[in-house]
């Protein structure tokens, strides 16, 4: 089957090239280039890197973490830190993080051809964080495996807590994975706080799974490993575009979204690089790399072109949310703990 030969092949690609980056970072500072931690996909992770020194000569190296452990790295490193850049993840640990000053405030020249998204994240974190891309959560099925197991179609979060789906749903963990916590943030938002962790205990008894990264469900969804799975809607995009039998759904009782960031580090030793990648990654050319990565979420420079495959966030239930609330350090500190006592270790 071409997909899963396509997800081995990644698979493996990418861990060599996250072992290769983590030989080279001690040389790369050395140099004076440039540390990067990245918060996508790998392939655009890849692209980005290599763009960046075609174009500057500067030698970039490069891990990709989820955005809960990027944001723990960071912390632990803070008293003398490792990396230049954090590119890319959810906004919220960017935002956590900015508040807890272990990243630095800059102001872009490119700041204005930003969204209005782009920029409030930027005002919202005092100048230290600012918006990449914007995508809208949901999940997906798998068409093949659902009709086998005659599940019907899947339209809303409720009917995610279908008996028929035990131990058929998968999800990240949200102390981990962006995409996680932005879905415990969303169902808090949506039904309040009581009723919404009632949803989430209901739905652990279905989950199969809570894996580390945020993307890993909906490429099980195409591997029929899980018939349903929480992702990030592009990134369940990506696995259809390479003819998986999955179907993306849009929530009907609405949905939230992210506002993907960077960040510069505070204490950064290549500041001068970690600015000059900053700028440039806010430039149309580079933006349009992502949709060359089967990355499907919206560009935050309004001359990007949005890729045609990207869910139109305009045809979506978005909800309003409310990201300097639940990008601010007590409120994600204290929802993760709440999610760790009463949701993950419950038995089933
Ligand atoms: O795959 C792209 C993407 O969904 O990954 C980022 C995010 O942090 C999810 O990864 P984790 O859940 O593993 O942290 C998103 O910002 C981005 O759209």
């Amino acid at each position: 089957m071409t997909v899963k030969k396509n997800l081995a092949a990644a698979t493996m690609l990418a861990g060599t090239m996250t072992a290769l980056s983590f030989m080279s970072a001690g040389a790369a500072q050395a140099q004076g280039a440039l540390v990067m931690y990245c918060g996508v996909q790998e392939e655009w992770c890849r692209a980005m890197t290599n763009a960046f020194e075609r174009e500057t000569g500067i030698k970039v190296s490069m891990t990709r973490k989820s955005a809960g452990e990027v944001y723990a790295q960071v912390k632990a490193e803070a008293a003398n830190p490792r990396a230049d850049i954090w590119w890319g993840g959810t906004g919220d640990p960017h935002m956590q993080a900015a508040e807890e000053g272990i990243t630095d405030e800059y102001k872009s020249p490119k700041m204005g051809e930003l969204q209005d998204w782009a920029v409030r994240q930027w005002e919202q974190s005092k100048g230290r964080t600012v918006g990449i891309y914007s995508g809208a959560l949901g999940f997906g099925y798998n068409t093949e495996l659902a009709q086998s197991k005659k599940i019907g179609d899947l339209k809303c979060w409720a009917d995610l807590l279908k008996p028929e789906l035990k131990d058929e749903v998968q999800v990240a963990d949200p102390n981990s994975s962006g995409t996680a916590y932005t879905l415990l943030a969303t169902i808090v938002q949506i039904m309040g706080e009581d009723k919404g962790f009632e949803y989430l205990k209901a739905l652990h008894k279905n989950v199969n799974q809570y894996t580390k990264s945020g993307a890993a469900p909906a490429k099980a969804m195409a591997l029929g490993e899980t018939t349903a799975g929480i992702a990030f809607m592009h990134d369940i995009v990506t696995m259809v575009v390479d003819k998986a039998p999955v179907k993306v759904v849009a929530p009907c009782e609405g949905t939230g979204y992210e506002i993907g960031s960077m960040s510069i580090i505070k204490g950064a030793k290549n500041l001068d690089n970690a600015k000059k990648f900053y700028d440039w990654a806010l430039t149309a050319d580079a933006q349009k790399l992502g949709a060359e990565a089967k990355s499907y979420q919206v560009p935050s420079n309004k001359n990007t072109p949005i890729p045609p495959q990207a869910p139109k966030l305009n045809d979506i239930k978005l909800i309003n949310f409310d990201f300097a609330k639940y990008g601010s350090s007590a409120e994600r500190k204290r929802l993760l703990s709440k999610w760790d006592n009463e949701v993950k270790n419950l038995p089933k």
